[in-house]
């Protein structure tokens, strides 16, 4: 992004146009620098609320059951194949129902809890089938909490060929790298090592968040990848 703005102003310095209209162009680009900072700023300011996604096929919801979703995470549905919603059948109470259709015309829908507690949703076309799901919402103020204070770090950011990740312990731990589109693209596990390289090289270019996960210790970082 900095590097396309570089050029515009190169363009617009090198270009016959009138004062006004260069001025005009400039505060375009000014614009939009201090939209850039505004959106890293709330990526930063995200960057310890977990993200869980769950796709959505002919008829499963997978995983179809989250058992360390804190108070703030975020659960994203998304869209493989078929026709079908995502419905709140029981939440506990002061928390906000849905009801959602996923299907190829709205392919993901993304519920974010305030309430601890345990959630029950349904596909309403398929819940015969089996086509169900739940989670437990953890408080924010248990081991999320204390995860925000030592989180494991991953550097550097943007990478290209290689990426350092630290954990918490030395205990078996599992990195998850997923793309904007929900898809998990890598897998690695870990054991008895504090940190870990992940090889990027088969990774594409683009957006993606980090997830580690060791015993109960679930941490959650965005990651450009550039090459
Ligand atoms: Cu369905």
């Amino acid at each position: 992004m900095c590097f396309i703005l570089i050029f515009d102003i190169n363009r617009i310095s090198g270009s016959s146009q009138t004062k006004k209209n260069l001025n005009h162009q400039k505060s375009n680009v000014m614009k939009t620098t201090l939209l850039l900072f505004a959106a890293l700023f709330f990526m930063s300011a995200q960057s310890f609320a977990t993200i869980d996604t769950v796709t959505v096929q002919d008829h499963v919801f997978t995983p179809n059951t989250l058992p360390n979703v804190h108070i703030g995470d975020t659960i994203r549905w998304v869209w493989v194949n078929g026709t079908h919603t995502t419905t709140s059948t029981s939440v506990p109470t002061g928390a906000a129902t849905w009801n959602n259709p996923i299907n190829s015309g709205s392919t993901s829908f993304i519920y974010v809890p305030t309430v601890a507690g345990d959630y029950s949703y349904q596909c309403n076309f398929h819940f015969s089938m089996g086509m169900t799901g739940t989670f437990t919402v953890l408080s924010s103020t248990g081991v999320g909490a204390v995860n925000a204070t030592h989180a494991p770090g991953i550097y550097p950011n943007p990478a290209s060929d290689k990426l350092n990740v630290s954990f918490n312990a030395v205990g078996p731990a599992t990195v998850t790298l997923t793309n904007m589109a929900g898809k998990q693209v890598l897998l690695k596990k870990f054991t008895g090592t504090k940190s870990a390289e992940i090889n990027l090289h088969d990774i594409p270019a683009g957006n993606y968040m980090v997830r580690t996960v060791q015993g109960a210790d679930i941490s959650s970082h965005q990651l450009v990848v550039k090459h």
